[in-house]
């Protein structure tokens, strides 16, 4: 057994970005014991934040009649969790600003387990409390977070209280402006996960990096030592993928336990993932008492001068943006049937990639692109104007990266971590980004580094040039351009226009496009037709198809999303219209074009291997 130093994961334990209380993350959810607290839960709106001085927290009830209590969670409204709370009533539509939620939830204690109260996301800060006693805070709007309470459950009735906070602020990731609804609340699914212990907290299990017949293996316990080990050695911990006759103990014998990452690698030929064949493995990851089962595929992502290799080989990025957000009832994606309407549509669009813009989505979302065979472009809310000069800022970004790399490590489907969107280029924001860039390279070695700039200049008309100093630090240079709808150039002008890059490496195009409302028509020369948007495709997509460095494009955007930006009556309505799909799911004439583009660009790519 060959023992390996591994740049994943390797640093995730650093402390960082201190939010309050939370414990380490624990990975994959999903395969452990949980008990559900979604559903829903009593609901205090707080404009002018009464409720931390009032103490909301200690869900207190008057004792007697002359006892003075000015809230009361039992009588209050109710929202849905996970859910966001500006979709569920129409007076919370603009809402930004503490809300309060609680709930009671019985419990059984059982031996020799660890609780954790386990947060899918609440944007943005939240504060929680369990039994009156507080646990921490969080910061980040889209990570998950959770915290130990092993000590403070009780057996039988509980309450918990969370304050979530939306206010929008100048030192926050995001900061103030952003082209996305600021939904608020507990957006994701809120859980007790039950551990044994000493339990996994987290592994990573992958190709190495520039091999396919490589697994290396790293995994981290949370716990006592799990000493003495056994006679037949069954608490050593062990990683099993049974159709490629894995069975790998992994870990040193003599000094096994807590908090530090064993790693090992084993020779093993799996057959590699990728969109046309989205292979999954099952696996088994034991140690002492805890067993955790996963499905993962295998799969290299690299560059070579301008192109991007998929296992080896040079790969177009047929791909298309997403926002959370949830098709037909509006507001904030979180379901599993929500994310697959999302990502069967890009599969009917021809796609086999998928920016998943500007903020991590749910894990659910990454878990079907792996099933369904969609790389991904998984980001941080790092976009535009920002407290680049703010060390905190740059803290929270980076711990928000950490989390999402956390999660998401263990997907083959995700090709390449997006460190922000359309930042200002000034000497503080180029190095906060290279600090990211940084640091997202020690968290995770095997994954591409990308960010989206729009700082192009235009020489002349017919001539396009990016060379923002960012570049230096990717692998992948991202382009938002928005030739044709933004600025003076009109979507022919596209025509004749070259574009050329600083540096050479490849470059995918995040983001271009035009609004357009569905069923609106006219000529290609009136805005917001369905025609237009369709015209602007066709040149953008010869323009790109000048593009010599071109590994992939994103056009913006599958779907109509909210925007508290996008005021004009009658057709934007606080959307912005640049889907290709309406929000209830109406194809708009440009999703053709581009179905049409990449169903011929998927041809010829397989012609070609
Ligand atoms: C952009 C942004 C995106 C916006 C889009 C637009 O450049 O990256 O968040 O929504 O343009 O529609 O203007």
């Amino acid at each position: 057994m060959e023992r390996t130093v591994l740049g994943i994961v390797l640093l995730f334990s650093l402390p960082l970005f201190a939010v309050e209380g939370t414990a380490p993350l624990i990975s994959n959810v999903g395969a452990r014991t949980t008990i559900s607290l979604d559903g829903t839960w009593n609901t205090i709106i707080d404009p002018y934040e009464t409720g931390l001085s009032s103490r909301f927290f200690e869900n207190t009830k008057p004792k007697s009649k002359s006892d003075l209590v000015e809230y009361d969670f039992d009588h209050s409204p109710k929202l849905r969790v996970p859910g966001d709370w500006n979709s569920q009533h129409e007076s919370l539509l603009f809402y930004e600003g503490p809300m309060w939620y609680q709930r009671y939830f019985s419990y059984q204690k059982r031996e020799h387990a660890r609780t954790f109260l386990y947060f899918g996301a609440a944007n943005y800060l939240a504060r929680v409390w369990l039994n009156g006693k507080k646990l921490g805070e969080h910061v980040g709007g889209y990570t998950p977070f959770d915290f130990e309470v092993t000590d403070q459950i009780v057996e039988g009735q509980n309450s918990v209280v969370v304050e979530v906070d939306n206010t929008r602020r100048a030192d926050a990731v995001p900061s103030i402006h952003t082209d996305w609804w600021n939904y608020g609340g507990l957006t994701r699914s809120v859980e007790l996960v039950e551990v044994p212990e000493t339990f996994i907290e987290d592994y990573s299990i992958s190709l190495a990096k520039g091999s396919s017949d490589q697994i290396q293996i790293s995994l981290k316990l949370n716990g006592p030592p799990l000493f003495p080990i056994g006679a037949k050695g069954e608490k050593v911990p062990t990683v099993i993928i049974p159709e490629l006759f894995v069975k790998e103990q992994c870990g040193n014998m003599q000094r096994f336990g807590v908090g530090e990452y064993l790693s090992c690698s084993v020779h093993a030929k799996p057959e590699l993932w990728s969109p046309d064949k989205p292979r999954l493995y099952h696996v088994i990851i034991a140690a002492g008492e805890d067993h955790i089962a996963d499905q993962i595929g295998f799969r290299t992502v690299e560059t070579r001068g301008t192109e991007i290799l998929l296992n080896g080989k040079p790969i177009f990025l047929r791909g298309i943006c997403l926002h959370e957000e949830a098709p037909f009832r509006g507001g904030r994606a979180f379901s599993e049937e929500d994310d697959r309407t999302l990502l069967a549509w890009a599969k009917e669009l021809g796609a086999n990639f998928v920016r998943l813009a500007h903020y991590p989505h749910n894990e659910a979302m990454i878990r079907l692109a792996d099933q369904m065979g969609l790389l991904v472009w998984d980001e941080v809310p790092v976009y535009w104007e920002m407290d680049f000069q703010n060390p905190a800022t740059l803290e929270n970004a980076k711990a928000q990266l950490r989390d999402v790399i956390a999660r998401d490590h263990n997907r083959a489907a995700v090709a390449l971590w997006s460190l922000s969107n359309e930042t200002p280029i000034s000497p503080a924001r180029n190095a906060f980004l290279k600090s990211m860039a940084e640091y997202a390279r020690q968290l995770d070695n095997t994954r591409l580094i990308t960010s989206a700039s729009d700082k192009a200049e235009h020489p002349d008309d017919e001539h396009a040039t990016l060379n923002d100093a960012l570049g230096e630090y990717l692998d992948v240079i991202g382009l938002n351009e928005y030739v044709g709808w933004y600025g003076k150039y009109r979507p022919e002008d596209a025509d004749k226009m070259q574009w050329t890059f600083a540096y050479k490496k490849p470059v995918i195009v995040s983001e271009f496009g035009a609004g357009a409302a569905y069923g609106l028509h006219g000529d290609t020369d009136t805005r917001f037709t369905e025609e237009y948007q369709a015209d602007l495709f066709k040149h953008q997509i010869g323009m790109l198809q000048r593009i010599p460095a071109l590994a992939g494009m994103t056009p913006w955007i599958l779907m109509d999303f909210r925007s508290p930006r996008r005021t004009l009556v009658g057709i934007q309505d606080y959307y912005n219209r640049k889907g290709v799909i309406s929000d209830r799911g109406q194809r708009k004439q440009a999703f053709y074009v581009l179905q049409k583009f990449y169903r011929d660009k998927a041809e010829q790519d397989a012609g070609k291997h």
